[in-house]
């Protein structure tokens, strides 16, 4: 959401207020002040109904699914089952049969990488990445070419962390095998423009995976308008619970796949001879899955849909682009990130002091930021700097938490004079 395409009726159609008192955790005080809670790329905090919806699981349907004959069991499958839709529908997916649970967005790029690409990789062919991955979108590929004798290629970024579109086209070759992109980048805040970018990669043929961990909180996503072939995302950055994820995947593309682990679940039957597999999505969920991790991602997703996607982002546009106003306006402070679109995270460095310095002194005022690499740290080199201190903003932020964090700011300029 660019800040200009933000009207004051769109940001006044949340009631941030009764939003706030959804979510218990952020009315506590830290170091004897409200807490100001600014951490959430890394993570958000979850709202009563997510809670709600974990906790009647364990007191009312707890069992296996797909196994049971019993009610219970019957009726955690039925919640499980029914948790793989609402992500569907969430994410503008065909069918549910194209949506896999996984423990996280690092795990989906995992099974993408052994199951689909793994196989199809050469000595000789590339990877295609951007220079702003987080390192979930690096490292498993990076094993991969190793293992395979393949290249890791990756599309540079300019100044202000946009990809550089030209040199994205120029490096996508007959030799890619798979583009790999994020479609919001944690570290930098950057909307990349994927839609484009999956179109031009398909017209050479090369499937394309978007990691959509810091996309799916902030903007609406529909993967078959984007044509992507994978898209992955963790609950957890979405108000939902840690250890369950989700990944959309065509459904052309998971009936070729390998399985990923192996186990119970994921086969039709066993015998000493040999094993026949299990259709996907479940050939690709082995063993007992994260029941209530999937109950609760259904839970968040209800709770984001019950206000729109498009009201959260003009919310978090505007805030966005007050803090990024606020911020700068301290004296000293450099930002790390000024793309033409940005969502939710603000990147900055403050002159001659360390961002972990800056962390620190904030949370003394209750506020909670980052401060570090971002698991990004070729972005962090790529601008020159260690790590940066991340401010990221949800539905539950508010324009007096800004001004919580610029005074936080403050302190640090008179700490270090
Ligand atoms: N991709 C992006 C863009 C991310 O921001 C993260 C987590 C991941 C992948 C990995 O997600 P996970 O749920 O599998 O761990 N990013 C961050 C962050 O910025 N601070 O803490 C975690």
């Amino acid at each position: 959401m660019t800040p200009e395409t933000i009207t004051a009726t769109d940001a006044a159609a949340l009631d941030i207020e009764r939003i706030r008192a959804d979510f218990p955790a952020l009315h506590q005080e830290v170091n004897g002040k409200p807490l100001v809670y600014l951490d959430n790329a890394a993570t958000t905090q979850k709202p009563q109904a997510v809670i709600d919806a974990v906790r009647t699981f364990y007191e009312r349907d707890c069992s296996n699914v797909h196994r049971g004959v019993h009610r219970l069991s019957q009726r955690a499958t039925v919640a499980y089952e029914q948790a793989r839709t609402t992500v569907k529908n969430h994410l503008g997916a065909n069918d549910s049969r194209e949506i896999v649970f996984t423990r996280s967005t690092t795990e989906g790029i995992n099974l993408v990488a052994s199951s689909f690409v793994r196989s199809r990789l050469e000595p000789g062919d590339e990877v295609l990445i951007s220079a702003m991955e987080h390192h979930s979108n690096i490292v498993p590929w990076q094993i991969l070419c190793e293992e395979r004798g393949a290249k890791l290629v990756v599309i540079p970024i300019d100044d202000d962390g946009d990809i550089i579109l030209s040199e994205y086209e120029r490096l996508l070759t007959e030799r890619t095998k798979i583009v790999g992109v994020v479609h919001v980048s944690n570290a930098l805040g950057t909307v990349n423009p994927v839609r484009e970018m999956i179109a031009t990669a398909h017209a050479k043929g090369v499937p394309v995976i978007v990691d959509g961990a810091q996309a799916v909180p902030h903007l609406a996503v529909d993967v078959r308008n984007l044509d992507c072939d994978f898209y992955v995302f963790s609950a957890h950055k979405v108000y939902g619970p840690t250890g369950i994820g989700a990944l959309y995947s065509k459904r052309e593309h998971l009936l070729e796949m390998a399985p990923y682990q192996s186990g119970g679940d994921m086969i039709l039957s066993v015998t000493f001879e040999g094993t026949t597999f299990n259709e996907p999505p479940h050939r690709f969920e082995a063993g007992t899955p994260n029941i209530e991790g999937a109950i609760g991602l259904a839970a968040a997703l209800d709770y984001v849909d019950g206000f729109g996607i498009d009201a959260i982002a003009n919310h978090e546009g505007r805030l966005l682009a007050d803090a990024t106003a606020a911020v700068l306006a301290v004296p000293g402070v450099r930002l790390v990130g000024s793309a033409r679109r940005r969502a939710s995270a603000l990147s900055f460095v403050m002159e001659g002091i360390h961002p972990h310095d800056i962390g620190t002194i904030l949370d003394s005022e209750g506020v909670a930021v980052r401060a570090g690499h971002h698991c990004a740290q070729p972005v962090m080199a790529r601008y020159g700097v260690s790590a940066t201190v991340r401010a990221s903003f949800a539905i539950y932020n508010t324009t007096h938490e800004i001004d919580a964090l610029v005074a936080g700011l403050q302190k640090v300029r008179e700490v270090f004079g």
